[in-house]
């Protein structure tokens, strides 16, 4: 038994997060390297690293899946997870998170926070996941540290406290000087590491930072306060604990450096990962729910067995659903069932995959990430649990889609074989929904942007599906009401013989927020005296529910409004919850008619980086697309402007900002919610 736990204590599960090119991709390869996984370093612009092995990924040298792959250092073992930094595929992220204990979040020393890696932050605030920071690419000309350092502080707002001192800058950049324990480590062209005294032209900066090390962690750490107080400094094995507890409480976030590129830094990384990230043993026991009860599952391996599938990897050859085990065992052979789907399943095989390896296990126990094959049916998100113990964990939140585009067969005979893929499509990634559109019978697959969906459809070309023709991409509007009404009164009355329904409610209806771009629902009940029973006031809140579904304006969903269900009355005989149901759909839908609506659509904050020289062309641009440029800013030589933008008008942004720029703009989006759309409205 204390094996079991003694290993478990050894396992990190990590993911590694960041912008777009900050260097994920190549601070995984760099790390399966130096533990020995693989024998040569691939790079993302060869195409030939292990993570991105999807021949898209390769050909458009960025992330779109995020991989999982074990490996092993220093007597523990570390499930790895390189994650995509495109906006449009943060769905990826989310799942990842979900079932992660840490993260190394990368920087780009030149850039320093990017707007991505900030929307990457806040998502792992949100699951709690303690993270260490690399600040990647110091080879760069223009590579800042320091800066880097400031930008987290300043955008990010947690308790920097960096360990390692720099030696060398941009191309002349060879090693650290860790801070800790106050020794260097230089790199040679080779990779070799060397070990050795801190350089003496360093010697007064190095105690310098140790020093602010020293105190930074001595004011968030009660301990080491102590032996500060008592000794004036921290010995290696106080400053560690201490830098342990704060990394995992979050009071602090561990900054290292180096470039991932060059080689240099991969190794002080991997310690970091061992010493401060959390094993599955340091993190709350997972929550779900059994028959509607929460419940909590210790990571135990003699506990019944429950694990979350967060990735499923569908491909001709065959299909692994990648599984966190959160409690007990899992054996080869096992039938466990899928709650959520209803079913039961047979797992044929567990894996490790390990780079382009996959070694085969017996079981896996709480706490691990494997792969498991012949697990037909569950979706990502799906739990997977003992049968005798079933248990539903969370499923990851899947973000709404915000862009469509009609898809159809080429060939009249292909419809079935699209249908399938489609299915396929919609089974490894929550984020694309497909659907028939109720008024053209077109099939329309939505998902994050444009860029998901464009990889998407070459994906079922490259699987060898049917050749597609694609529609324009449109965006997802949503209704919203500007002007209410109070005191709506609707009756729902049938009598035709038999048992009649009867279900009389009054509602007022009104903006949910101060302005119009307020997303969600919320339903109260004031009815006094019980005139509308407790279960009736559940029913007619189900039927408003029903009727968000379809605004008067276009049809599309309505958001951001509050129903109060002020008053109302029920017939002896005649009420029922299906009569407070109906009432609650059409009286909603007749208030929305009378209410001030109006049309929103989908908005992004725009970030791109262009040279001053083309800053005039660019903002023209953003404002003939209906963009209100929020801000301008010099960094490195380059202006970086920021705007909201519809939605809408960024169908091909890309290629005019190239154009515009001669290729020397980039850009990043991120969703920035909803914002009123011009009238007419657009057919959809
Ligand atoms: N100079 C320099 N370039 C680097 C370094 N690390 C990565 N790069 C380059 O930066 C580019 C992006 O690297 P990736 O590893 O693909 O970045 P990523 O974060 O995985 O990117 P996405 O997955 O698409 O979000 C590649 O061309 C890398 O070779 C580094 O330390 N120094
Ligand atoms: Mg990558």
């Amino acid at each position: 038994m204390r094996t079991h736990i003694d290993t478990l204590a050894a396992v990190r599960n990590l993911g590694i997060l960041a912008h777009v090119d900050a260097g994920k991709t190549t601070v995984t390869e760099r790390i399966l390297y130096a533990t020995g996984t693989t024998h040569k370093r691939g790079e993302v612009h060869d195409g030939t690293t292990v993570t991105d092995f999807d021949p898209q990924e390769r050909d458009r040298g960025i992330t779109i899946f995020a991989a999982a792959v074990s490996c092993a250092w220093d007597g523990h073992r570390i499930n790895l997870i390189d994650t995509p930094g495109h906006v449009d595929f943060a769905d990826e992220v989310e799942r990842s998170l979900r079932v992660l204990d840490g993260a190394v979040a990368v920087f780009d020393a030149v850039a320093g926070v990017e707007p991505q890696s900030e929307s990457v932050w806040r998502q792992a605030d949100r699951h709690g996941v303690p993270r260490i920071a690399f600040v990647n690419k110091l080879d760069r000309a223009g590579a800042d540290l320091d800066r880097a350092v400031a930008s987290i502080r300043d955008r990010l707002h947690p308790a920097p406290l960096v360990v390692q001192l720099p030696i060398g800058t941009e191309d002349g950049f060879t090693g650290v000087v860790d801070l800790v324990r106050m020794r260097s480590l230089v790199w040679g062209d080779d990779g070799t590491a060397v070990r050795g005294a801190v350089p003496e032209e360093l010697r007064e900066e190095a105690v310098r930072r140790r020093r602010a090390l020293e105190e930074a962690v001595a004011e968030r750490h009660p301990a080491a306060l102590e032996e500060f107080c008592d000794r004036e400094t921290l010995s290696a094995g106080t400053l560690t604990a201490a830098l342990r507890d704060l990394t995992r409480t979050g009071d602090g976030v561990v900054v290292l450096c180096g470039s991932a590129y060059r080689n240099r830094g991969v190794e002080p990384l991997l310690d970091a990962v061992v010493a401060y990230l959390p094993s599955p043993l340091d993190v709350p026991a997972v929550r779900g729910t059994r028959d509607g009860a929460g419940q909590r599952r210790p990571a135990d391996p003699h506990a019944p067995f429950a694990g979350l599938v967060f990735k499923v990897n569908a491909s001709a050859t065959g299909r692994l659903a990648y599984v966190r085990v959160y409690s007990g065992t899992i054996e080869k052979g096992d039938t466990v069932a899928d709650p959520g789907g209803g079913r039961t399943e047979r797992v044929a095989r567990i894996l490790r995959v390990m780079a382009d390896r996959h070694v085969q296990l017996d079981r896996a126990v709480a706490g691990d990430i494997v792969a498991l094959a012949g697990v037909k049916a569950a979706r990502a998100g799906a739990t997977l649990c003992d049968p005798g113990a079933p248990l539903l964990l969370e499923a990851p939140v899947t973000a709404e889609p915000v862009v469509s585009v009609a898809v159809e067969a080429r060939r009249s005979t292909d419809t079935g074989r699209l249908a399938t893929a489609l299915a396929r499509l919609a089974e490894e990634d929550p984020s694309l929904v497909v659907r028939t559109d109720t008024e053209t019978g077109q099939t329309v697959l939505s998902g994050r942007g444009e860029l998901h969906l464009e990889v998407a459809v070459e994906k079922i070309r490259r699987d060898g599906g049917p050749e597609v023709t694609v529609g324009r991409p449109r965006v997802a509007y949503r209704e919203t009401v500007v002007g209410g009404v109070t005191g709506f009164a609707y009756r729902h009355v049938k009598q035709d013989g038999g048992a009649g329904q009867f279900a009389h409610v009054v509602l007022d209806v009104e903006p949910l927020g101060p302005g119009p771009g307020t997303v969600g629902f919320e339903f109260r009940s004031a009815v006094v005296g019980g005139r509308v029973p407790q279960e009736y006031v559940r029913a007619v809140e189900a039927g408003c529910r029903d009727a968000l579904a379809e605004g008067p304006l276009g049809g599309h969903p309505v958001t951001g409004v509050r129903v109060t269900l002020t008053d109302g009355s029920t017939h002896v005989k005649d009420s029922s919850d299906t009569a407070f149901r109906t009432a609650g759909r059409l009286g909603l839908r007749a208030v929305l008619r009378a209410c001030t609506t109006v049309l929103l659509e989908p908005v992004a904050e725009v970030t791109a980086t262009v040279p001053e020289d083309a800053v005039g062309g660019v903002l023209g641009d953003l404002a003939a697309r209906r963009g209100r440029v929020g801000g301008s800013e010099n960094r490195g030589g380059a202006a970086v402007l920021t705007a909201i933008v519809p939605l809408a008008e960024l169908f091909g942004y890309a290629t005019r900002l190239r154009s515009r720029t001669q290729g020397r703009g980039t850009f990043t989006t991120r969703p920035a919610g909803y914002a009123p759309a011009p009238a007419p409205a657009p057919v959809r």
